[in-house]
């Protein structure tokens, strides 16, 4: 099946069994514990919901089958996912080699939890893949990265890197959150495991936080799967339904987010209140070839320097009608943020400003609505400047 067919039925395959109702849409399996005939056999494989819930499962082989892999694992929100696999895959005394550029929240989860206990983060300039092998120590065991990243839209070669990553038995972690598996499957080029924030394109409508990993590798999903368990941060049944209803229109939203994103990067590119537009793309951008070759689609999320100081950003983002201002991403509306103040205030001031994200940089996560109203409003906001 294509992938639009899997994202709609597979994990809700009706069940046609006598006394079974055969439902098209998943139920919300609300119950906490599961009741058993027999003390040593759990009906139908359930327990605790906790450690297995129908709706979860259903969503988990759902987006499993969407990133080509075997196994998905469902977390309450993108941070849990990644702490899980953090404290599944890595022991203390192991280093991590990560992306220079990353979410601002992976970057605390690394310097403020991961430190106090005694895992060691590198941030690397992995633009260029030979920057990965000169980083690698005896102690490295993980390759951490997004592409493209989040503020500044950098792209690395997942296979280059898987490649690298191979030869020194290193685990490749990509947060495909930005592109969904729509547009790219990290899987397919030989990465070990992909972690989403469900919270934004996934569910899509900005009304459930949750997180997900996916893997091939048994071995890897048993140590991930029993920490899900084990530490417990596990989605409700609610959001797994929440999850399961987003993933059925994934490929119809991102078609959208990408045309309408398409416009206003071609748009902002040729204004001349704007320093620089950042987005896979534009031919300008520096890894458009990159893109091309490792993405199916450049997605809806773009950055842009704006010419203008702390003041003019201010004006510029309070003119806006229908951007709205706030954190988050991957929604039907659009959204509009400043990262220095906002989503990676977090990063110490001096390390944002030798990566490049400064005060002026904007990062927009382009909705589906008409694109046309939104050119206009962001037109108007920029003539205020
Ligand atoms: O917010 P949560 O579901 O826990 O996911 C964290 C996360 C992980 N990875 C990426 C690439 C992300 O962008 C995020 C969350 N990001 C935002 C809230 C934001 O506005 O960038």
């Amino acid at each position: 099946m294509k992938f639009s067919t899997r994202a709609i039925h597979i994990g809700e395959e009706p069940d046609f069994r006598e006394g079974s109702s055969g439902d098209v849409v998943i139920p919300i399996h609300l119950s906490t514990t599961f009741a058993r005939k027999d003390v040593e056999v759990p009906t139908g494989g359930y327990e605790y919901s906790r450690t297995g819930n129908p709706t979860r499962f259903a969503f988990e082989k759902k987006i499993a089958s969407l990133e080509n892999g075997k196994f998905g694992l469902a977390f309450s929100s993108g941070m849990a996912a990644e702490s899980t696999v953090a404290f599944s895959l890595l022991k203390s005394g192991d280093h991590i080699i990560a992306f220079d550029d990353l979410y601002g929240g992976t970057k605390r989860l690394f310097n403020k939890v991961l430190n106090n206990f005694n895992i060691e983060v590198s941030y690397v300039d992995l633009t260029n893949p030979s920057n990965l092998e000169a980083a690698i120590k005896p102690n490295t065991r993980m390759v951490w990265i997004e592409t493209p990243t989040n503020p500044l839209m950098k792209l690395c070669d997942i296979s280059e890197i898987s490649r690298i990553a191979k030869k020194y038995s290193l685990i490749v972690v990509v947060d495909n959150t930005f592109m969904t598996p729509y547009f790219q499957k990290p899987l397919d080029l030989g990465a070990d495991v992909v972690v989403h924030s469900c919270t934004k394109y996934i569910s899509g409508h900005s009304d459930v936080v949750a997180g997900a990993v996916v893997v091939n590798d048994e071995e890897i999903r048993k140590k991930i799967r029993f920490n899900q368990n084990a530490i417990g941060a596990v989605p409700s049944p609610f959001d797994c339904y929440l999850l399961i209803r987003g993933l059925k229109t994934l490929h119809v939203r991102m078609e959208r987010h990408e045309y309408n994103a398409k416009m206003i990067a071609s748009f902002l590119s040729s204004h001349p209140k704007v320093e620089k537009v950042l987005y896979p793309g534009l031919e300008s951008h520096p890894q458009h070839d990159l893109a091309k070759k490792q993405m199916s689609g450049f997605g809806g999320m773009i950055s842009f320097y704006l010419k203008a100081d702390a003041n003019g950003v201010k004006r510029f983002l309070s003119n806006l009608n229908i951007f709205l201002l706030a954190e988050s991403l991957g929604g039907v509306e659009s959204l509009i943020n400043n990262p220095s103040k906002m989503t990676h205030a977090s990063i110490p001031e001096e390390e944002r400003k030798k990566i490049g994200i400064t005060d002026n940089l904007i990062r927009i996560s382009v909705g589906i609505e008409d694109v046309e109203d939104l050119i206009s409003d962001l037109d108007n906001a920029l003539k205020s400047l």
